[in-house]
């Protein structure tokens, strides 16, 4: 068996989901990232500003690097009634964080590359300047939908990308060229605020998403109306892909399995709550990123948002 063959089998071994190969130089599309940021796509995200020169280069995150190996990470779990009723949680969120459960996995697989002779095999998981999509698509491990999420035929796209940097030179896949979407438009359709502004373009300021985790100012009220009952994260447009619905299926990583829901008694407790008890609660949770301040806001939101029970929501 060649290394390559050797190290996606210990993926497998390890519960990956997915693995391949890629080399860390400029993929072909980097001006994509460019247009987005000029058309002011990031809003608050001032980060991915200022880390543009490496996004579209990933190579210098790593110099040494000749090889990035990219691993997807499997978190479904279907919703219980309770996922469906407002205030909803994304479905990523519900278990333990992730970049403490993906990374060491990433680790894990990073000391095979180790074992056999790599000096260097630094991952990442949401956690560094590095075009995941990106290196995703050119290691073949599935295409850009219309909902801008990459997907894989037969898994769908309920799942999160992990990269190792290596100095290992090893044999690259080839990117994924055929679209599978055809000519379904269901996310485009189902985005209740509009945010996919055209087929693979996200307006992340008008995602549900965003407008819950990472900006930090009031909801604008043209949107809040419109959150579906969501207070953390969305996922109605990789919920609405025919390609969850058909290939989507529960995860095996334990720790990645649910814990994590919102009752509708949360919104009052988090209007009473003080810092120390939410840093209590909810220290090491995705919920830190908003803040008390945020899980505030987005509470009163999802609950004014969501529909009446029974209207189809
Ligand atoms: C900023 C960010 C967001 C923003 C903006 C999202 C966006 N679509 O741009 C917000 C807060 C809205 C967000 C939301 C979510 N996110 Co997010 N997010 C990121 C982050 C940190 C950067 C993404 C980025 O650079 N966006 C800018 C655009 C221009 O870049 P891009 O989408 O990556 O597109 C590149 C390639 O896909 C390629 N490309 C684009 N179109 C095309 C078309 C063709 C034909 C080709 C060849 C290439 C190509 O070029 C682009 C430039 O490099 C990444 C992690 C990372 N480090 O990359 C996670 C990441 C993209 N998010 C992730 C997840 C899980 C989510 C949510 C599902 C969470 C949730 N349930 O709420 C939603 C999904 C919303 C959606 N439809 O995208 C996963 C996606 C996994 C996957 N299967 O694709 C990532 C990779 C994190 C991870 N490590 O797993 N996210
Ligand atoms: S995550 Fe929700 S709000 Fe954001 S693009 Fe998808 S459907 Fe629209
Ligand atoms: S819902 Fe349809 S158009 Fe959107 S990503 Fe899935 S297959 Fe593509």
């Amino acid at each position: 068996m060649t290394l390559a063959a050797e190290l996606k089998a210990r993926a497998a071994e390890l519960g990956f989901l997915a693995c391949g190969i890629t080399h860390p130089g400029p993929p072909p599309y980097a001006d994509r990232l460019d247009a987005w940021l000029a058309k002011g796509y990031a809003g608050t995200m001032r980060y991915l500003h200022r880390q543009a020169r490496r996004r579209k280069d990933p190579r210098i995150n790593v110099p040494e690097a000749l090889s990035v190996v990219v691993a997807l990470e499997n978190y479904y779990a279907p919703d219980g009634a309770d996922d469906r009723e407002a205030p909803r949680v994304a479905k990523y969120a519900r278990g333990q964080d992730y970049h403490r459960v993906t990374r060491a996995r990433l680790d894990r697989l990073g000391a095979f590359l180790v074992q056999h002779g790599a000096r260097v095999a630094h991952s990442y998981v949401d956690d560094g300047p590095v075009p995941e999509r990106a290196l995703a698509y050119s290691a073949g491990l599935g295409w850009i939908g219309k909902n801008t999420m990459l997907i894989r035929p037969g898994a769908g796209s309920f799942f999160f990308i992990g990269t190792i940097f290596t100095d290992l030179a090893l044999p690259p896949d080839g990117p994924m060229t055929t679209d599978h979407c055809g000519s379904c438009t269901r996310c485009l359709d189902a985005c209740p605020t509009g945010a996919l502004v055209e087929a693979r373009v996200l307006d992340a300021t008008r995602c549900i998403s965003y407008l819950t985790i990472e900006q930090k100012g009031p909801i604008p009220d043209e949107l809040a109306g419109r959150l579906d009952g969501w207070a953390f994260g969305c996922d109605i447009c990789n919920d609405v892909c025919p390609w969850n619905e058909r290939f989507a299926t529960t995860t095996t990583v334990a720790e990645l399995l649910p814990v994590r829901r919102l009752g509708t008694a949360d919104a009052a407790t988090f209007d009473t709550m003080d810092d120390d008890e939410f840093h209590r609660r909810f220290a090491g949770t995705p919920f830190e990123r908003p803040g008390l301040r945020g899980m505030r806001r987005n509470l009163r939101a999802a609950l004014a948002s969501a529909r009446p029970k029974g209207d189809g929501a």
